[in-house]
């Protein structure tokens, strides 16, 4: 028999830290990291661009096409700043990392974001835009917010995290 692993979304705007979380939380649960920017990226899963962001627009069905197969193995952890372009059916569990607007525009100021493209993901930030989409995409007992402020949020984080998925395996063996 199979083990049975959970999914788990990592969602919220650039910058809050849904990577550095969910590249811990592999190493340390076993679980396998999907970052859907360097999916897409890999594979040139696009479907045309954007000149207001001058960036490629994603193709969303074929990375759901891409992955579905793989989910519904399951023990995976998918790490994108958008959540309604994944079927509902793949998440066991879904959390919405959210940092203060100050903090995070000196982090994506770091990575080089200026102008529009600064201002507008701040503002995505502060409207909480992807809680909203997460709270309407899912059912809501699954959606779950978590601060990722400082190093200490960050520890927690991952300690909640790595003890929500031990005991979800425990209940599903
Ligand atoms: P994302 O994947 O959501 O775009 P990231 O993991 O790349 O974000 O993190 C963006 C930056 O913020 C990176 O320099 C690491 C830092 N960071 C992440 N989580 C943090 C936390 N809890 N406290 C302080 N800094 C954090």
């Amino acid at each position: 028999m199979m083990t049975k692993l959970p999914n788990i979304l990592l969602t919220g705007t650039p910058g809050v830290g849904k990577t550095t979380l969910g590249k811990e939380l592999a190493a340390q649960t076993g679980l396998t990291y999907v970052n859907i920017g360097e999916l897409a990226h890999e594979g040139q899963y696009y479907d045309g661009y954007d000149e207001e962001y001058q960036c490629p627009v994603l193709d969303e069905d074929r990375v759901v096409d891409e992955l579905d197969q793989k989910m519904v193995e399951g023990g995976v952890i998918i790490d994108y700043h958008g959540c309604d372009l994944f079927p509902e059916r793949w998440f066991h569990i879904v959390f919405v990392l959210r940092t203060d607007n100050t903090q995070l525009y000196t982090r994506l100021e770091d990575r080089g974001y200026t102008g529009k493209k600064l201002q507008d993901n701040v503002q995505c930030e502060i409207f909480q835009t992807i809680y909203e989409e997460a709270m309407e995409a899912y059912s809501e007992e699954i959606v779950h917010q978590l601060p990722s402020n400082t190093p200490e949020d960050l520890e927690k984080n991952l300690h909640q995290l790595i003890q929500w998925t031990e005991q979800w395996i425990k209940d599903h063996n």
